[in-house]
């Protein structure tokens, strides 16, 4: 029943049935969250990292109302130039978006449920959404984070960005049971920075290691997803005081222009893109970069797990 929805491309299709590694990549990242040609470019060369690094990427997006899981170069090219005009697909929004017969970009929290039906359990982005800043009165919780405590996909992320509440998002986390792995690291990332000054639950330095781990939880029937952090480069990271500046200013603007909802990720993406003159941008693909090369590892290892276990 679920192929009458499903949509997955030749390459994808050939690695699932031959228990290849293979890498989910989402789109909201590509139409919503850099600029068109560079959304395009990253996402090409996303793919061909993990293609290097021994998996099979599986971009996945909404397009035509199917759960395409592998995207065309094509496709991709098109989501890129759509660009904001293309719907953010999270979970409320699959069932709407199908029905009509038209296309999404997928977050995280929808990525992760589409990697789940098409049986891929690891997962590259370049930050989760989480709890945001004043998220006592507005309540404005990303629906990311009510899927990692649900759907058994790990996620590969340099933690989350400042214009979110991170200790919030990490107790929401707690409460909910999704563990929080630092990968080489004791701290949690924040995103454009290695620090944060906020810990992880556990650091692990190896990715054999990471992939048992996982297989673990999974093979008890534990559901639910694992967030791994993985820093971005020594060499690629910006000065903490100068990003948040730019946050703090990103997020007055909006606040003056009153934007909320699904909007206020992309908008503060923007806006902190201009603030530093493209810095924050090259950082942002740099992460990425360096987190597809890590869930591939880690996709790798985890096809090694499932053989010896015959999972
Ligand atoms: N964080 C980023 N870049 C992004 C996003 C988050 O650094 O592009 C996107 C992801 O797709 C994430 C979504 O799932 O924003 C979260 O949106 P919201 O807060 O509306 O749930
Ligand atoms: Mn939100």
């Amino acid at each position: 029943m679920l192929n009458h929805y499903l949509k997955i491309s030749p390459e994808v299709s050939e690695a699932l049935t031959q228990r290849k590694p293979v890498v989910a990549l989402e789109s909201t990242i590509i139409a919503h969250g850099m600029p068109y040609p560079k959304n395009v470019e990253t996402a090409l060369a996303v793919e061909n990292i993990v293609r290097k690094n021994g998996a099979t990427p599986a971009t996945i997006a909404i397009i035509d109302g199917k759960l395409c899981t592998g995207l065309s170069e094509k496709e991709i090219r098109h989501l890129g130039k759509l660009g904001q005009k293309v719907v953010k697909v999270s979970r409320r929004d699959i069932p709407f978006i199908l029905s009509k017969g038209i296309t999404g970009a997928t977050t995280v929290a929808s990525t992760m449920i589409i990697a789940s039906i098409a049986k891929i359990p690891i997962f590259a982005t370049g930050g989760i959404g989480g709890v945001h800043r004043g998220a006592e009165s507005s309540m404005d919780v990303s629906a990311d984070l009510q899927e990692l405590a649900n759907t058994s996909v790990a996620v590969v992320s340099a933690g989350a960005k400042a214009i979110l509440d991170l200790k919030l998002t990490l107790e929401y986390l707690e409460t909910f049971g999704v563990p929080v792995v630092g990968f080489k690291t004791d701290e949690f990332p924040a995103f454009y920075s290695r620090t944060s000054g906020l810990g992880v639950d556990y650091r692990i330095d190896k990715v054999d290691e990471l992939a048992h781990i996982l297989f673990t939880k999974w093979n008890l029937g534990m559901k639910g997803g694992v967030l791994i952090a993985n820093p971005i480069l020594k060499k690629d990271q910006m000065k903490f005081n100068s990003i948040n500046q730019a946050i703090d200013e990103a997020i007055l603007i909006a606040e003056k222009k009153g934007i909320k909802g699904k909007k206020i990720t992309p908008f503060l993406l923007e806006k902190i893109g201009k603030l530093t003159e493209g810095k924050s941008l090259d950082a942002n693909i740099q992460l990425v970069y360096n987190n597809a090369k890590l869930a591939a590892k880690i996709a790798v290892a985890f096809a090694k797990e499932r053989k010896k276990y015959n999972f």
